[in-house]
């Protein structure tokens, strides 16, 4: 406010000021202040760190999430993601910076908020956005004039405009005037020990100048980098380009192994050459498909946005038929081996070393192993796993029994082992020592001699 002693003008300025403009200005002190109090929508890989960034940059913090138990674990300062420590979530808790509730009610007394649910697919490989439409209209009974609303969402362009505005429009509520919206795309990498919230660069676009400023004002104080782009679409795009990048070169990767089975060369061999290019290239490696929530899902949100218009997507849908194609690659290859030690795949033993979607971590969503196991349990395989990060496993339907441990008499009753995920950890050597017949899809055992029959996927050596 301006002081009374002010000089006329002033006053007349600070009068004259729209009330958006004071809304503005007062929404970006308590931001830069830390005195504004910030909701999480969604505290899953992506919500849970930021809010815990957020807290631990002074912000009090509302967490919401719809699993009660999930919020009874937060409140008591227990974290159920990899990425962020119970200590962490308790400290928080306990400076009162942070607290946890499966109500949207909180909401109302937030200053800013983030929305950070899921995006899968639907059956029919359709985007699913019906999370951030359920967010959003939880939210928006509780939204109130001087707020920024952030969706993190990663969605095809135009859904922050089309899906989130027109929600808190039907409030009375305007864009950029009493209300700030905008879209910042989550850059969280699970198991990433380098890379954190603070010291990856934030991206934001908001509908108006604004709220891109009010964006980054919240994100700069929890993040060392944050870069402003003209618009919610730019900054939705952005995050679809990383990671239909990642999809394509997986997918070049993986028909290069196609390749050097045919032309009995080994990918690995090959990748790891080409690497030593100190410029212009970026290895990746071929693998028994891709899994997890963002590379097989992203790139599908951007081709669809496009359907019906004039332009294709060739890059994304073949790198998605070939990555599709992997599985069926890799229990090809184990029949392949099994038939080479004169064992049908029909009432053969498999193990599955190697559930989880990529190495190091728990998660088994859109795992390449759920069609492997499925493929090789049509073919009358007996399945089982062992993956020391993952408790439980089913495919598509059937429970996959769990082996406990690999020691020599447990690696050596199976006719065929196929390691899927290359967790550190495991004693890969052993696999070779004791086992009969060893696919590996990950080159995790490269360079080890070994006993068993064993078979590289992209090695045709
Ligand atoms: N994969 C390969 N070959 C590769 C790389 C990955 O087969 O060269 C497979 C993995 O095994 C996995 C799938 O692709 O099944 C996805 O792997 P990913 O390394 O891309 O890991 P994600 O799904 O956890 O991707 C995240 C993404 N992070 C965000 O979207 C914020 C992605 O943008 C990151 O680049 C990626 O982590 C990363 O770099 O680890």
């Amino acid at each position: 406010m301006t002081p009374s002693s002010a000089p006329k003008s002033a006053r007349r300025n600070q009068a004259a000021q729209s009330p958006a403009k004071s809304l503005s200005q007062d929404l970006l002190a308590k931001l830069q202040s830390r005195k504004a109090t910030v909701g999480v929508v969604g505290l899953g890989y992506v919500g849970l760190p930021l809010a815990t960034a957020f807290a631990e940059a002074g912000f009090s913090v509302v967490g919401i999430d719809v699993d009660a138990r999930r919020v009874k674990r937060l409140a008591k300062g227990e974290s159920d993601i990899d990425d962020v420590s119970s200590e962490r979530v308790a400290a928080a808790v306990k400076a009162g910076r942070f607290r946890a509730t499966d109500s949207y009610r909180g909401i109302a007394e937030c200053d800013a908020v983030v929305v950070c649910v899921p995006t899968p697919l639907r059956k029919n490989r359709d985007p699913d956005i019906s999370y951030i439409v359920s967010a959003t209209e939880s939210l928006v009974p509780f939204a109130h004039p001087g707020m920024l609303v952030i969706l993190e969402s990663t969605t095809y362009p135009g859904t922050t405009r089309e899906v989130v505005q027109p929600r808190l429009e039907a409030r009375q509520l305007r864009i950029g005037e009493n209300v700030f919206l905008a879209f910042s795309p989550e850059r969280i990498d699970p198991a990433n020990k380098k890379f954190g919230v603070k010291n990856t660069p934030k991206v934001v676009g908001g509908l108006t100048p604004d709220c891109t400023k009010l964006a980054a004002a919240l994100y700069g104080a929890a993040v060392d980098t944050v870069v402003e782009v003209s618009s919610p679409e730019a900054a939705e795009m952005a995050k679809l380009l990383e990671n239909t990048f990642r999809a394509v070169n997986i997918g070049l990767v993986n028909e290069i192994a196609l390749l050097c089975e045919r032309l009995h060369l080994d990918v690995w061999e090959v990748v790891r050459a080409a690497a030593t290019k100190p410029f212009g290239f970026m290895p990746f490696t071929p693998g028994p498909g891709i899994g997890g929530h963002c590379i097989p899902v992203d790139p599908l949100y951007l081709s669809w946005r496009v359907r019906g218009m004039d332009v294709k997507t060739r890059f994304i849908d073949i790198a998605d038929e070939v990555n599709r194609a992997m599985p069926a690659h890799t229990a090809n290859g184990v029949a392949e081996l099994l038939n080479e030690c004169g064992k049908p795949v029909k009432g053969s033993s498999v193990l599955l070393l190697g559930v989880a979607y990529k190495k190091n971590v728990s998660d088994v969503r859109e795992s390449p192993a759920i069609d492997v196991a499925k493929l090789l349990h049509e073919r009358g395989a007996e399945i089982t796993y062992f993956d020391p990060h993952v408790e439980s496993f089913q495919a598509e339907g059937f429970q996959v029994p769990r082996t406990l441990k690999i020691d020599p008499k447990s690696l050596s009753s199976f006719d065929a082992i196929v390691i899927l995920t290359d967790h550190t950890g495991v004693d890969y050597a052993a696999v070779l020592q004791h086992g009969k017949a060893v696919y590996d899809a990950r080159n995790a055992t490269s360079g080890m001699p070994s006993k068993a029959k064993r078979r590289r996927l992209g090695s045709g050596v």
